[in-house]
């Protein structure tokens, strides 16, 4: 399988993030994809594709964000990495603000994704590799593996959080439409339920997207991916939220996808890009779902059977010493 990946995208590598009351060190590191590289073997480096397709899922003001966020950090006196603390939970709207605090909440929805003076380089080259890959499946790949990083589902339009900044599933998605392709189905099976995913895509019938995830009755992001969100307008019926409870192994997990996978097959798409995040194995620090390393060569040839053309995007986890056979495995289930 042709792997595209770009050394830019260890650029980005915050020090620290704010997690359950305290600063712990940052679990989405660039050792990450050094685990996966040598695991996986050879890679391809993108072309580089420009902003306009990040632009065609991304607000203008957020990428001008992410891209001054660093220097008006410093000029504000700061040192370290920028860091959010007040949210516009009063409603949101576009306000011209004046202070490097202000604007961090405006486009963040947590305190756990640190913006460095890498993050916009680093997250561009991730966003190019996921777009490398959805390009070689356009050119007649069966399966293409965007070796992303930071990862992306998190972020939405307009906003960062849990490690990402930009949304490079929603990118490729697009990227897939803009082809010409009709219809795009997404399948997020991160432990996560991917927020930014479903907002990108909430009203629009043309994407489809399927989450399985942990229950956020317990769990990040909390606020979405409860099994009662399934579109609105033009794109009520296109979402498909199956919250998991903690604990959960192998077969529930198969039996859920499943039920993605069916919805997904009466959408009948024209490409399928998968959010695939490791962080369900059973040993991920961050993580409650108990699914083994060989379990995930299970769940991709359950999803390669079904024979659309498919870009597969890295997103999450966390356990470094067994992502790259978490990875591999899930790989060669295609
Ligand atoms: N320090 C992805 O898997 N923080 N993001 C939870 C852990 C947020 C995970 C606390 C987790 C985000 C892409
Ligand atoms: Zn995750």
């Amino acid at each position: 399988m042709r792997i595209f990946y770009d050394d830019a995208q260890r650029t980005h590598a915050p020090a620290r993030e704010l997690h359950n009351g305290a600063f712990a060190a940052y679990a989405e590191t660039p050792a990450r994809l050094d685990a996966i590289l040598k695991a996986v073997g050879p890679t391809e480096t993108p072309a580089d594709r420009g902003e306009a397709p990040i632009l065609a899922v991304h607000d203008a003001a957020y990428i001008a964000f992410l891209k001054d966020a660093p220097r008006l950090w410093q000029e504000a006196g700061r040192s370290g990495d920028a860091i959010p603390y007040a949210f516009p939970i009063r409603g949101r709207r576009p306000l011209r603000l004046d202070r490097v605090d202000a604007l961090l909440g405006a486009h963040a929805f947590d305190a756990t994704t640190p913006i460095t003076a890498d993050t916009w380089r680093s997250a561009y080259a991730s966003a190019q590799s996921a777009l490398a890959a959805t390009q070689a499946v356009l050119d007649g790949e069966r399966a293409a593996f965007a070796l992303c990083r930071p990862p992306g589902h998190h972020a939405g339009a307009d906003y960062c959080g849990g490690y990402c900044h930009l949304n490079v599933a929603a990118i490729a998605a697009q990227a897939a439409r803009d082809a010409g392709v009709e219809r795009v189905a997404i399948l997020d099976i991160d432990y996560h339920h991917g927020n930014g995913t479903q907002d990108i895509f909430y009203a629009r019938g043309d994407v489809f997207y399927a989450s399985v995830h942990a229950d956020p009755k317990r769990d990040y992001p909390f606020y979405w991916g409860h099994a009662d969100e399934t579109g609105e307008g033009p794109g009520l019926g296109t979402t498909l939220n199956l919250p998991l409870p903690h604990g959960t192994t192998r077969d529930a997990f198969r039996a859920a996808q499943a039920q993605a996978l069916e919805r997904i097959a009466a959408f009948d798409p024209g490409l399928l890009v998968v959010s695939f995040g490791a962080d369900t194995w059973e040993g991920d620090p961050i993580s409650q779902f108990a699914l083994t390393t060989p379990d995930y060569a299970v769940l991709a040839s359950d999803i390669a059977a079904r024979g659309w053309p498919t870009v597969i995007v890295m997103e999450g986890g966390y356990a470094v010493n067994a992502l790259g056979h978490n990875v591999l495995s899930f790989l060669a289930g295609f």
